[in-house]
């Protein structure tokens, strides 16, 4: 997987490029990431990247020259290959698992990181190939989020966490390490480690106990029950077991009942 981003910040990715994964998956070769400087596509003197926009308002709008001259340069260096091009912005469709799994199967993406009052209309329409938002909030700039894209697409190429074989078991076809939550649909289950006994606070006895049969149905019913509360609306989408469903009823005729650690 390569990524060519487009920035007017290209240090501003460096000491994520330093750690943890994206690091490793570049070291191992699965993943190569270029900083295209946009200023390097500007033929100014001062390397003007933006202007001010039409119909007046506060500042500044990214000019579609320099961004439709670095993604050309790209898209030449491989011109019969597809190419897609990612506008970071909250006017994209949302980054959810399902989409980070459809972008991994890309060989290239090329991420556009917009700053300021955002690009030039014609950028969206006629240069970029998608437009994707990693939440309802706004940024200063599409730096972050493409990081965010970055790391969520990476881990689900094939090779980057290494244990592949360990998905046989999943009845979905996700990669091995997605991370339980997101195997089952739900919220994860809560985590503990030493001590047995913290400030007062005890682990569940059930994590001590080693029956794993018990282990397991604890850990699903407080995912459940943590989705319920939380995250209704994925609770919809997730299949069920009568043992679900019938834990579930228990946790609506509680209603807001904190549930006990014994689950
Ligand atoms: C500002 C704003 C204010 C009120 C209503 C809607 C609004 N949208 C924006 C906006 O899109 N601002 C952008 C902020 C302008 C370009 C730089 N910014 C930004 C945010 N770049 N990328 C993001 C972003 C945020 C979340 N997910 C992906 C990208």
């Amino acid at each position: 997987m390569t990524f060519d981003v487009v920035t007017i910040f290209p240090d501003f990715f460096r000491s994520i490029l330093e750690h943890g994964l994206l690091k490793r998956a570049m070291a191992s070769g699965h993943a190569t990431i270029r900083l295209h400087d946009l200023r390097d596509y500007t033929d100014d003197r001062h390397r003007t990247v933006d202007d001010r926009p039409f119909g007046g308002g506060p500042g500044m709008v990214f000019t579609p020259e320099p961004l439709f001259r670095a993604v050309e340069a790209l898209r030449a260096e491989a011109p019969e290959a597809a190419l897609p091009v990612i506008l970071l912005s909250p006017q994209g469709r949302l980054l959810t698992q399902a989409v980070a799994e459809e972008l991994s199967h890309a060989a290239r993406l090329v991420l556009i990181c917009a700053r300021y009052e955002g690009v030039d209309e014609r950028v969206a329409e006629h240069l970029a190939t998608d437009e994707i938002s990693i939440g309802d909030f706004v940024l200063s700039g599409g730096e972050l989020a493409a990081a965010v894209v970055m790391e969520a697409v990476t881990r689900l190429v094939p090779g980057v966490l290494g244990n592949e074989e360990s998905c046989e078991q999943d009845s979905f076809a996700v990669p091995a390490g997605t991370p339980a939550e997101v195997r089952q649909g739900l919220l994860d289950c809560p985590h503990y480690t030493r001590p047995a006994e913290f400030r007062g606070w005890k682990v569940p006895e059930v994590l001590l106990s080693g029956n794993h049969q018990e282990i397991r149905q604890w850990r699903r019913r407080r995912a459940l029950a943590k989705t319920w509360r939380r995250r209704p609306d994925l609770l919809a989408q997730v299949p069920l077991s009568k043992e679900d469903r019938e834990w579930l009823e228990l946790l609506r005729c509680a209603d807001d009942e904190p549930v006990s650690h014994a689950g």
